[in-house]
């Protein structure tokens, strides 16, 4: 199982977007394990965001970021990693995949609605940076063997 890091970004709070986002996530099967919202630290903002630091758009990223609350989200599963890019779609909504998050939702390469952990590495990274230990919570669901076969995991 992998444990992958949502962020729903400013622009998904104001457009009230934050529960269709949620219940994509939940309807194709991913595991909810950690949800908060949280205001955004520029401190914060410039370690998650430390590989844009040196780009023209870095200061504005930041300020969107710290224009709302963020909800901050943990979701599990089998390669939750990669399932989960794919439903956000790509990082620029204009060239987003209809069916995805970014590709229904956005018409924006920065204000792009969420964030989604872009490898394994990373969501062990950001799964710290953004939760501790006590709000990652272990359980189980019901419907766990009707959503994998049982050779999966
Ligand atoms: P992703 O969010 O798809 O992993 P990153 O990590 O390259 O993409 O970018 C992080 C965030 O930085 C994006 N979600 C977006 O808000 C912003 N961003 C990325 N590229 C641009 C750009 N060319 N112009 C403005 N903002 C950008």
């Amino acid at each position: 199982m992998q444990r992958t890091v949502v962020l729903l970004k400013p622009d998904a709070l104001q457009r009230g977007l934050v529960g269709e986002i949620i219940h994509r996530l939940e309807r194709k099967g991913l595991k909810l394990v950690g949800l908060k919202m949280i205001a955004a630290s520029e401190a914060l903002l410039d370690e998650h965001y430390a590989h844009h630091k040196d780009k023209p758009f870095f200061a504005e990223l930041k300020r969107f970021m710290m224009s709302s609350p963020l909800v901050c989200m943990l979701w599990e599963g089998i390669e939750a990693v990669e399932v989960v890019r794919k439903m956000a779609g790509a990082t620029n909504s204009r060239q987003a995949d209809m069916g995805s998050i970014r590709g229904d939702f956005s018409v924006s390469g920065s204000a792009n609605i969420i964030h989604a952990s872009d490898s394994v590495e990373t969501a062990k990274v950001e799964e710290e940076r953004f939760f501790e230990k006590d709000e990652i919570f272990e359980y189980e669901t019901v419907l766990s063997p009707f959503l994998y076969g049982k050779d999966e995991e």
